[in-house]
């Protein structure tokens, strides 16, 4: 399980000029992440706008990422999907793309009972040989993995573990403690990726590391060496970072986009209904920019 542990951008949605999936950009963004030194990608994920995109888009996104940095960095297909049947299509093709894990929200928009949900990650699970890793985050699916249906997935040895989003670092602690050596917990909120660490995560998926990849890989240095000082003070110039990327009126992948573009990489937009930042608060992102160079 070496190579599940670490930081872990999740990878952003690239986009040209027109708003179709990028080959060329997402080919790049995730050059330039290997380049930083991250042990691997989250492929698909909330921050690659997964929920908007279609079948082919997301596989497109899946292919191009594999073709820049497969067997230099540990490759996670997030392939939650509205249906089952797409799970799986997604789960399938990340597999023969050789992919080495899989991941997947739980069933969005009907609120299901937990059967339903276990049926649904075992479907998927059933579809590869991979190993395979819960997505929690129930500020966006509405569930929070319970400790009774964790354990009950963990049945399965084909589960590894979960990337926990939830804002309790205790629920990192549980389900840590309930699979132990043999699984991986990745750490959600990059505002308490510290905290996640000491809790018992092995490493973290985030949304805002690729803006700041040297941060978090500051951070998870000082975190490994038991340098706990420095790693708490890292954290907090990373929260003022967060706070100040949310703190406009697009969304906060439009306000990370409109960053790299200044550092010279162009994604694209961001995929309505997300918005762009507009207006007066496009000349505050240069003052975050240099928020994150300074
Ligand atoms: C993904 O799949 O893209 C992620 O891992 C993103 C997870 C993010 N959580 C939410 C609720 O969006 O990284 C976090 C989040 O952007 C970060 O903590 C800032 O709040």
């Amino acid at each position: 399980l070496e190579k599940f542990k670490g930081v872990f951008p999740a990878l952003y949605a690239c986009y040209d000029d027109t708003g179709e999936i990028s080959r060329e950009r997402t080919m790049s963004l995730c050059n330039y992440l290997y380049e930083k030194g991250v042990k691997g990608l989250y492929v698909g994920g909330s921050s690659g706008e997964c929920i908007y995109q279609n079948l082919e888009e997301r596989k497109a996104t899946l292919k191009y990422a594999s073709e820049a940095v497969k067997g230099k960095l540990t490759l996670i297909a997030h392939v939650g999907a509205p249906s089952t049947r797409e799970s799986k299509i997604l789960a399938r093709y990340a597999a023969e793309l050789g992919y080495d894990g899989l991941s997947a929200i739980p069933p969005i928009y009907f609120k299901l009972p937990e059967s339903s949900i276990y049926n649904y990650w075992t479907e998927i699970i059933d579809s590869t040989d991979l190993p395979f890793f819960i997505y929690n985050i129930p500020q966006t699916t509405g569930y929070s993995l319970s400790l009774d249906l964790f354990k009950k997935m963990l049945a399965n040895k084909k589960v590894k573990g979960v990337k926990n989003s939830s804002m309790p670092v205790l629920d990192i602690e549980r389900f840590k403690r309930a699979g132990g050596d043999d699984i991986i917990v990745f750490n959600g909120p990059d505002e308490q990726y510290v905290a996640g660490r000491l809790m018992g995560a092995d490493g973290g998926i985030g949304g805002t590391y690729g803006v700041m990849p040297e941060l978090f890989l500051k951070a998870e240095e000082f975190v490994t060496s038991g340098g706990f000082k420095n790693a708490r003070a890292i954290q907090g110039d990373i929260n003022d970072i967060i706070i100040a990327l949310t703190s406009l009126n697009g969304s906060m992948y439009s306000v990370i986009k409109e960053i790299l573009k200044l550092k010279g990489m162009n994604l694209g937009s961001v995929r309505a209904p997300l918005e762009g930042v507009s207006g007066e608060d496009l000349n505050k992102v240069k003052d975050i920019k240099e928020l994150i160079d300074s």
